[in-house]
């Protein structure tokens, strides 16, 4: 039925065609003569799949000959978003698949729509694990993703009167064409239980009796590469109950609460934890992380067995990358291995564990760093806590020596936090055990020196770098900006910037030419009608395409400060309310777009999500303001409507307290499509004002060195008097919601303004001035767009990934020959 050539499926419009109809007629199981745009996708996606997989498997069985040092990228989450559109670019094939189906009667947009998102992550960490697992690929890197597949990923928003709602998504309702269950692929995980000392050939050791048994199934998802037709491998486990009979359930005759009992197993790969920071200490957080690792690391090490019968051998062939703590615990099970069932020494296992791991953090707030409950994880993983306490002592011993016995400092950097509750300290084990340690952006890694983690810089400072995040051009340009791309590749006279985006850099020789500025600004018209259809739809309000529209979406937290935002639309509005006919006519009318996801038990969070939409009620309905100003809130913001949202947007804003955002990568996507950005000079902006210069973007605010100071005096310095008097339109009820609103209000006044709102507040309104006036002057704004798409080149995860590669993890590239 499929035809081939050279031994593999042909990718003309023809026999994708014909590969189409099979998958109608045998996967999807429908009439060829009648299916609609769903089965169409589907049999789409088999037809990409099939490609995929030949790919795939090449891939695997090169590497395998090969045996280069792999790279297995340990993370517990990845925000891979919809991968029909993604493939189809990667692959090469997307206008033979456009033809292909139209010729059946079928439009390639509208069978992408189809596809949801898959959501097994909840932010910037997540979305930042997908764009290196596509740099992974096209640099032809051996690597591997190692991750878990929930069942219900990051939770659906819904807004009911101004309120966000949660609602599950269970996302493999409508089948996951995009994944291969591998049924063979399984092992067990442990828990509970006891650890008992036993003597064996003379020799003690500790032996684990677990308590627990729960099966890993592996489910691989094909990750193609772009321009190459290396295919890589993100393996993400579910739970299923273990095989093993609990024969004593069954003897007592209660057949039925035996069989519901081991389905609970799967429990442990249902959901994923929202990032709301209440959740430290939960016992199913830990088994989650736990059977994750184990899996991975039983997969890793049988990998590494079929071609070595030496571990010494083990740090030549296997680096393996933490991507935060979630999956620290990895290091004590490697130790457990090595130790229990390899039988090495302890010097032998601990020196192997030292030369494999890496560590990123992408975190600023020491009081987010993670930390596990003692008493838990000696009920969930005795045999673990055990060897904490051994690695524990090896540290602190090694530390006395070096500084004496400062007990201060001693119990700071030890991994175990003293105190009412003991805790184990996720980054501590993570520095102590990791061969390089990284920030996220130049700024965040001075932070982990100076702040988070001195002392542990000044006991390794050859262990600390810094790596600056980078996005992935093929879905933040070429995916969901088709025009720009176009536009890019003739003014370039070549689409080589797709796997080399510091090629861009050329578009500033022509920033000035009216022919690309007019071709520049029909682009971005094309993109914000898109956007204007989709927010009616969404929001039933009608935006003008005249109005500047201005985007915040990320996660809603407080030191992102969306409410910064609000309350700078409330001056707007206020000002528009309070001015002379003739003074209207001269202002630049905005649409203000606000989206993102609360974490489901941040109460602020949420009181800052109503108050967006308490606040767009009455704006939007002022028949004074007219399409002067609107604010929109645009709910589940998920990948695929960030897709659509930022080709769209003139100005995008990216807020946050100075020293706050570790980097921040939504500010990245905004830059390459020519949105300029408006901003404080936090986490990586100070690195985007590097390359483009602050003059081409809208900077405000006070500056990460300045906060700790601004913090101190707060309490004795009045805000200014238009920061109070929007608060206090607020708190009086302007918007309604009186009582609903007062202690967020509280956040901001009386001397307890944190995240330095009041203090911002002037420098933020100037800035948005600033906006306003040069968005008037279209050459200039439309300059400033093309310098900045043209200053993105160093924001690619490509460069990214190089430097890791290199400079952290010592891997090659293992490119297949075509
Ligand atoms: C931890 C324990 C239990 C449950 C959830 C969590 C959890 C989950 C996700 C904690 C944190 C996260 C996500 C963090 C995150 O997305 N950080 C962002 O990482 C980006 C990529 O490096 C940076 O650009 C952002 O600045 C940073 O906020």
């Amino acid at each position: 039925m499929f035809e081939l050539m050279d031994g593999f499926l042909k990718n003309d419009p023809v026999s994708l065609q014909k590969d189409i109809l099979h998958h109608v007629e045998y996967t999807v199981a429908r009439s060829r003569f009648s299916f609609d745009d769903f089965e169409a996708y589907q049999a789409l996606s088999h037809s990409v799949r099939d490609r995929l997989i030949e790919r795939w498997h090449d891939t695997q069985q090169h590497f395998k000959k090969k045996d280069p040092k792999r790279l297995y990228f340990l993370s517990l989450e990845f925000l891979m978003g919809r991968s029909l559109s993604n493939s189809v670019i990667n692959l090469g094939i997307k206008d033979q698949c456009a033809e292909a189906l139209s010729q059946l009667g079928f439009e390639y947009e509208v069978l992408a729509e189809q596809e949801g998102d898959a959501a097994l992550g909840n932010g910037g960490l997540a979305r930042l694990s997908a764009c290196q697992m596509d740099s992974l690929a096209t640099l032809d890197f051996p690597a591997w993703g190692y991750g878990l597949r929930y069942q219900y990923g990051l939770f659906r928003q819904i807004i009911i009167d101004g309120f966000q709602h949660e609602q599950p998504d269970y996302w493999l309702n409508f089948g996951n064409p995009w994944e291969i269950e591998r049924v063979h692929v399984s092992y067990p995980v442990k828990f509970y239980g006891s650890v008992k000392e036993e003597v064996v050939n003379g020799k003690k050791c500790k032996v684990w009796i677990p308590g627990e048994t729960v099966e890993a199934v592996a489910y691989d998802n094909p990750i193609p590469g772009y321009g190459t037709r290396n295919t890589i491998n993100l393996r993400l486990w579910a739970a299923k109950p273990s095989e093993g009979l609990d024969i004593e359930s069954y003897n007592t005759g209660d057949y039925i609460n035996a069989i519901v009992n081991r389905q609970k197993a799967e429990i442990i790969s249902n959901v994923l934890y929202p990032d709301d920071r209440s959740y430290q200490g939960k016992e199913l957080r830990l088994k989650q992380q736990y059977f994750f690792v184990s899996a991975s690391l039983q997969d890793i090490i049988r990998r590494f067995k079929d071609m070595h019968n030496n571990f010494d051998e083990f740090p030549d062939k296997v680096a393996l990358q933490l991507n935060d703590t979630h999956p620290s615990i990895s290091v004590v099970e490697l130790m457990r291995v090595l130790l229990d069932e390899e039988d090495l020494s302890w010097k032998r296992a601990w020196n192997i564990v030292c030369k494999v791991f890496t560590f990123t953090t992408h975190t600023v707030l020491p009081e987010a760093l993670e930390k596990v409950p003692m008493d838990l994880f000696e009920t969930v993983l005795p045999r673990h806590l055990q060897i904490i306490y051994d690695i524990n002592f090896a540290f602190m011993e090694e530390l006395k020596n070096k500084i004496g016995k400062d007990y201060v400092r001693l119990s700071r950097m030890s991994i175990i936090e003293e105190g009412a509750v003991k805790n184990i300290r996720m980054a501590n084990l993570s520095i102590v055990c990791s061969h390089t340690v990284n920030g996220v952006s130049k700024a965040h890694s001075e932070l982990l020196k100076t702040r988070v983690f001195m002392d542990f810089y000044e006991l390794w400072p050859e262990k600390f770098q810094y790596k600056t995040n980078g996005v992935t051009q093929r879905r933040w340009i070429v995916v969901s900006n088709p025009s720009l791309c176009s536009l890019i590749s003739k003014w370039l006279g070549t689409e080589s910037w797709i796997h080399d985006v510091d090629l861009l850099t050329h578009l500033k020789n022509h920033a000035s030419i009216p022919e690309l500025q007019h071709e520049w600004k029909m682009v971005k018209k094309i993109n914000k009608m898109r956007l204007a259809e989709y927010i009616e739809t969404m929001s039933g309000v009608k935006v003008s395409l005249d109005a500047m529209f201005d985007v915040q979406i990320k996660r809603i937290h407080e030191y992102k400060r969306q409410f910064l935002n609000i309350l700078g639309v409330i001056h707007r509005y206020d000002c528009i309310k309070n001015m002379e006919e003739s003074d209207r006519r001269k202002v630049v009318p905005r649409v203000c777009i606000i989206g993102g996801k609360a974490p489901p038990g941040y109460e602020i969070a949420k009181k800052i999500i109503k108050l967006c939409h308490a606040v767009a009620e009455t704006i939007n309905n002022d028949t004074d303001i007219g399409d002067l100003l609107k604010l929109v809130f645009i709910p589940d913001y998920n990948v695929s409507v960030a897709e659509l949202v930022i080709p769209g947007s003139d100005l995008s804003q990216h807020i946050s307290t100075a020293g706050h955002e570790a980097s921040g990568t939504g500010s990245m996507k905004f830059l390459m499509n020519g949105c300029l950005l408006l901003a404080t000079a936090d986490g990586s902006t100070n690195e985007i004002i590097e390359e483009i210069g602050a003059e081409n973007m809208f900077i405000f605010g006070a500056k990460i060195n300045e906060v700790p100071k601004l913090r101190e005096k707060e309490s004795t310095i009045k805000a200014p008097l238009q920061f109070r008097r929007v608060v206090r339109m607020v708190r009086d009820g302007y918007f309604g919601f009186k009582d609903y609103f007062k202690s967020l209000c509280d956040t901001v006044e009386n001397g307890k303004d944190f995240y330095l709102l009041g203090s911002d507040f002037t420098s933020y309104l100037e800035a948005q001035a600033a906006a306003d006036r040069a968005y008037v002057d279209k050459e200039k704004w439309c300059k400033m767009s093309i310098l900045s798409t043209a200053g993105s080149g160093r924001f690619s995860s490509d460069r990214t990934i190089e430097d890791y590669a290199e400079k952290t993890w010592g891997i090659k590239p293992c490119k297949l020959p075509l």
